[in-house]
């Protein structure tokens, strides 16, 4: 393959399933492929690179390392999860990092790239709360608290957030369609690969495809995940994992 893009994979200790079936894609699909997108919330979340020591983290690190050492380009673009994965991290894996959106050639094709929640613009409430900790000063504050209180206040925004998005009409969680079209004619692509709504699909619309990538999740009764890869000759698959291999 030329290139293979995932994303939502929401790494945790807490789901070592669906971490030992993503290692073993990176371990299986990612050498056979001469690039890998990770389009953002490969981590469950991420409070600061100095978490690199951790040591769940650290075989993730590793993992992503040994790909760029072998010349697998990786390329990453953040999530709504783990926007704060900065320098430190992409020194350490080999990771080049992205703008959201971004546009990119893969065999031949003009592609357009993006995590997805930005364009969730229906959901007001989360736009406000992107703005707020997307912004530099913002994050330069949260970054200079102790790494544990920092655990502490995403834990609690975890906990808050599971009760609003519970009360939360699902279509506002999707994306807008005019953000989606802005899109389009911004980046002047007719392909745009995102994840972040774990609603997979292909969207076809006046010549337009909008590929939607799956979440993982093989910790539970049915385990889901996937990815989507180009061939040499610009074909491009969405590729479904409905059975983990276990390798431990
Ligand atoms: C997940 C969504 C909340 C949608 C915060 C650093 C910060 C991570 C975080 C906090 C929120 C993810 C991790 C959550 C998805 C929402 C609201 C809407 C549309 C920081 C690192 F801010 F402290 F720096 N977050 N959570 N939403 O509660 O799981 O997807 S979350
Ligand atoms: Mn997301």
């Amino acid at each position: 393959m030329v290139a293979l893009f995932v994303s939502d994979i929401h790494l945790s200790p807490s789901l070592p399933k669906t971490t030992r079936a993503f290692l073993n894609f990176l371990a299986e699909q990612g050498t056979k492929t001469e690039q890998l997108y990770i389009l953002g919330d490969m981590f469950e979340y991420w409070v600061g690179d100095d978490d690199i020591h951790d040591k769940y983290n650290a075989e993730v690190v590793q993992s992503l390392h040994k790909l760029t050492a072998a010349g697998v380009q990786l390329f990453w673009i953040a999530g709504n999860r783990d926007f704060l994965i900065g320098q430190d991290f992409a020194s350490a894996t080999g990771i080049k990092l992205l703008q959201d959106p971004s546009v990119i050639m893969v065999a031949g094709r003009k592609i357009a790239i993006c995590h997805g929640d930005e364009q969730c613009t229906d959901d007001i409430g989360y736009i406000q709360f992107r703005a707020q900790v997307r912004n530099v000063e913002w994050q330069r504050n949260f970054l200079a608290l102790p790494l544990a209180q920092r655990k502490t206040i995403v834990q609690g925004m975890r906990e808050s957030s599971k009760m609003q998005q519970s009360q939360k009409e699902l279509s506002i969680m999707d994306v807008n369609s005019s953000a989606i079209e802005q899109l389009f004619a911004s980046t002047a692509c007719h392909y745009l690969i995102h994840g972040h709504t774990h609603r997979p699909a292909l969207h076809e619309h006046e010549g337009q495809y909008r590929y939607v990538l799956p979440d993982w999740d093989c910790d539970e009764a049915n385990p889901r995940g996937g990815w989507i890869s180009i061939d040499k000759d610009g074909k491009i698959h969405r590729i479904s994992l409905n059975h983990c291999e276990i390798t431990s």
